[in-house]
């Protein structure tokens, strides 16, 4: 009588163990997405104006997975096409936007299509 009792106690203790380890291991997966949504929310967006035929800001600093926007506030039509061509906002009239997500390998030095003097460039910094 007496030793069932202790093994039922026994029992008890160890099923108490099982149900804080698993509410542990919970815990620690809760912190682990919190912890990898918080890189994604680390994400910046960035703007850049393209005013008086220029890019403003002139150099943008920039981490892979910001996203930057380009908005002409130009009457006369821009682009911000990659040096290389490899990307390339298109034909911006006033008022009108392109939005890029940055990558660490994308070309960073750029200009307008329609007005070659109009250079910028990205300087893109690792995340880490
Ligand atoms: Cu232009």
């Amino acid at each position: 009588m007496m030793l069932s009792l202790i093994s039922q106690m026994v029992r008890a203790k160890t099923v108490a163990a099982t149900a804080a380890t698993g509410l542990l291991g919970t815990v620690s997966l809760g912190m682990l997405l919190i912890t990898l949504s918080s890189s994604a929310l680390m994400a910046a967006d960035h703007i850049v104006e393209i005013k008086s035929f220029k890019f403003e800001p002139n150099t943008l600093i920039v981490q892979p997975g910001d996203t930057i926007t380009w908005i002409n506030r130009d009457i006369a039509p821009h682009t911000a096409t990659a040096n290389d061509k490899s990307w390339d906002t298109g034909r911006l009239k006033k008022g009108q936007q392109y939005k890029l997500v940055v990558t660490a390998e994308m070309s960073k030095d750029y200009f307008c299509r329609y007005h070659p003097h109009m250079k910028s460039r990205l300087e893109i910094q690792s995340g880490n």
